[in-house]
């Protein structure tokens, strides 16, 4: 099994990067974002807590997410690896998804951050807001707060996994194709090593 993370702030490019990644690799894609939007639109009673923190470009609990996760690994049982995108986003996750995959004895390969400037994510969300209809994309306030959110609890996520030497760092601007290639790159080195 081989199991990597796509980490980056909001606009870095994660879910744009994520769909070419699991074409290339035939890896099952769980994104968090993708997940709670989805219950939102079934008006579960987990998507109806989210939305009141998302909605404000806040963090879901932490409980909430990590539950998800795991019902969504305990789905999947033949897959062959899984990409997480936006998950996880505190210290917190990052230390339940390493216990839910010890369980699983597949562990992290490697965690492939996303390098872009504050003035290149707000220009992208408030672009994609244009287009998207998702409410947390067209308010900049809204941009700006969910930015704040990472730097402040985000962003220790790759220092977390710097400790095990897991996180390769990659320019996340420039085009789609550029940044894939240099992503690819990454995972076929760590493939080769393994
Ligand atoms: P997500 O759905 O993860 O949304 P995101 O971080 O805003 O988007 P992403 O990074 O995937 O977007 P992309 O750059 O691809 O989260 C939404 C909310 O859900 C969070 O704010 C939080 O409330 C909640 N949540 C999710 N996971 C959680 C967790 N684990 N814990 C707690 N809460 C959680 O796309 C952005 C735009 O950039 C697109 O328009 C794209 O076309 C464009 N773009 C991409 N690459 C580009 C490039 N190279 N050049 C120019 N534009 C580019």
């Amino acid at each position: 099994m081989f199991n990597l993370i796509l980490f980056g702030p909001p606009g870095s490019g994660k879910g744009t990067q994520s769909e070419k990644l699991i074409q290339r690799y035939g890896l099952k894609h769980l994104s968090t974002g993708d997940l709670l939007r989805n219950e939102i639109s079934s008006n579960t009673p987990l998507g109806m807590a989210a939305k009141s923190f998302m909605d404000k470009g806040q963090l879901v609990p932490d409980e909430v997410v990590i539950e998800m996760i795991d019902s969504a690994l305990e789905n999947n049982p033949q897959a062959k690896g899984f990409l997480f995108d936006g998950f996880p986003r505190t210290t917190a996750q990052a230390e339940a998804l390493d216990k839910l995959l010890m369980q699983r004895n597949a562990p992290i390969a490697i965690v492939l951050a996303l390098q872009v400037s504050k003035d290149e994510l707000v220009k992208r969300l408030k672009n994609r807001g244009l287009t998207s209809g998702r409410s947390d994309d067209t308010n900049e306030d809204i941009i700006r707060a969910r930015i704040d959110e990472y730097e402040t609890k985000t962003a220790a996520v790759a220092e977390y996994y710097d400790q095990f030497g897991k996180v390769a760092r990659i320019k996340g601007e420039g085009s789609i194709d550029e940044i894939f290639d240099a992503l690819t790159d990454q995972i076929d080195k760590k493939k080769i090593e393994a």
